[in-house]
């Protein structure tokens, strides 16, 4: 048995030098390491060599390692597979080779077409006076239905969701009308790409003809080409679940279950081609047996993503305390240190996973500080998430799980 603390590294996300939370913010909470990307560089080009260099220095000499790239977006054009895919495709596994030469070894990427993320209330007031981002289908169906004006889109709300949406949309003015169409469509982590309703439709129009099988052939033609280059540079992809994991406006998703985790894994099977797994993406579906998909699938986890998600009977959800909610964090975070521990075995005797909160809450001094580069990445509220994953990581580690 090692003596060593069996903890999984705690990191934090930062957004780069235009995060209002500073590097020395983040090392006081405790973090030895971040999640970060040059969100500067626009989507389908190559990473220059030099400016990985100087952003990692810049990491380290705040006294943090730069443990995961999160993330190096994949293009609409290699989702869809037209335009200029194939120099999209050429320039990831630049940026990757790169990567590697730098000595960063974990890259997330997600495979969502259109949309990264879904949330329809930014700031949803808890009963402590904090701040949660929230999903609410019937405003989802009042953005599909009036902002969007999908056709088609009638066919995928019920009636009665659809009667709500416009009951939700009458009582806005044009004002709230505009802001909600804006934030729920460049919801993106890290950019603001400026789109419009029309650029939106423009966007949509590409999946027409696209299914979920087309999009899974799609994501085998991507990691049949970059996996080989992520073995060599030595580097482990971690595909990152779909958020929420179900298909919205007639988009295809196809990394929502543990089947589809496993398709994924099968695509291209090595452990180059693994998974970023987030348990509040996975955690908004009843039946995904969070605990268990670690247990099954644990040497293919490269990073991790920690929150939870209370789920409602209607279809809401939002993120809840990350030790509260609908998700057992402890039961996940026991099955991810036994995985860790396992994996100690084979690579080395203090290797670790590296885990962050994912998202905290706006609560406390988080109201006077500059807005978040990105919704739910305030600085006091992930320092809260941060710290209760620490104390549940602690108490997992020494004493294993004990029930009363
Ligand atoms: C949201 C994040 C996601 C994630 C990307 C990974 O806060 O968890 O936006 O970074 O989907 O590519």
């Amino acid at each position: 048995m090692s003596s060593l603390p069996n903890l999984m590294e705690e990191a934090m996300r930062w957004f780069g030098p235009a995060d209002p939370v500073a590097l020395n913010e983040i090392r006081q909470t405790g973090a030895t390491a971040v999640f970060s990307a040059l969100h500067e560089i626009p989507y389908g080009e190559a990473w220059p060599a030099e400016l990985i260099v100087r952003r990692r220095s810049e990491i380290a000499a705040a006294g943090l390692a730069w443990r995961v790239v999160e993330s190096v977006p994949v293009s609409e054009a290699i989702k869809t597979r037209t335009g200029e895919f194939e120099r999209h495709i050429d320039n990831y596994g630049a940026t990757l080779e790169r990567l590697g030469a730098a000595g960063i070894e974990v890259v997330v990427y997600n495979f969502m077409p259109v949309m990264d993320w879904v949330r329809t209330d930014l700031r949803h007031r808890l009963p402590d006076g904090a701040e949660a981002l929230l999903y609410d289908p019937v405003k989802f169906a009042a953005f599909d239905l009036l902002a969007l004006a999908r056709s088609g889109a009638e066919h995928d709300w019920s009636a009665g969701a659809c009667a709500a949406a416009r009951v939700f949309w009458e009582g806005q003015t044009e004002t709230q009308r505009q802001a909600f169409t804006q934030q729920t469509l460049d919801l993106f982590p890290g950019v603001r790409l400026g789109l419009t309703v029309a650029d939106f439709r423009a966007m949509l129009g590409r999946y027409a003809a696209l299914d979920a099988a087309r999009l899974r052939e799609h994501l085998r033609h991507f990691l049949e080409a970059v996996v080989p280059v992520a073995e060599k540079a030595g580097v482990r992809l971690a595909i990152h679940p779909d958020d929420p994991p179900f298909p919205v406006l007639g988009l295809p998703r196809i990394v929502a279950t543990e089947d589809d985790l496993r398709t994924v894994l099968a695509m291209v099977d090595s452990p180059a081609n693994g998974l970023c797994y987030c348990t509040g993406s996975l955690g908004v579906r009843a039946e995904n047996d969070l605990a268990g998909i670690v247990r099954r699938n644990g040497s293919r986890i490269h990073a991790v993503h920690l929150r939870s998600v209370q789920r409602e009977p209607d279809g809401t959800f939002f993120e809840a305390n990350h030790l509260e909610g609908s998700v057992d964090l402890p039961a996940v975070v026991q099955a991810l240190l036994e995985e860790q521990a396992a994996r100690r075995r084979v690579v080395r005797r203090d290797w670790q996973l590296p885990l962050r909160p994912d998202h905290g809450h706006m609560m406390l001094d988080d109201f006077k500080r500059p807005a978040p580069a990105c919704p739910g990445y305030p600085l006091i509220g992930r320092l809260r998430g941060l710290a209760e994953l620490r104390g549940l990581q602690t108490g997992i580690s020494r004493f294993g799980v004990a029930r009363i």
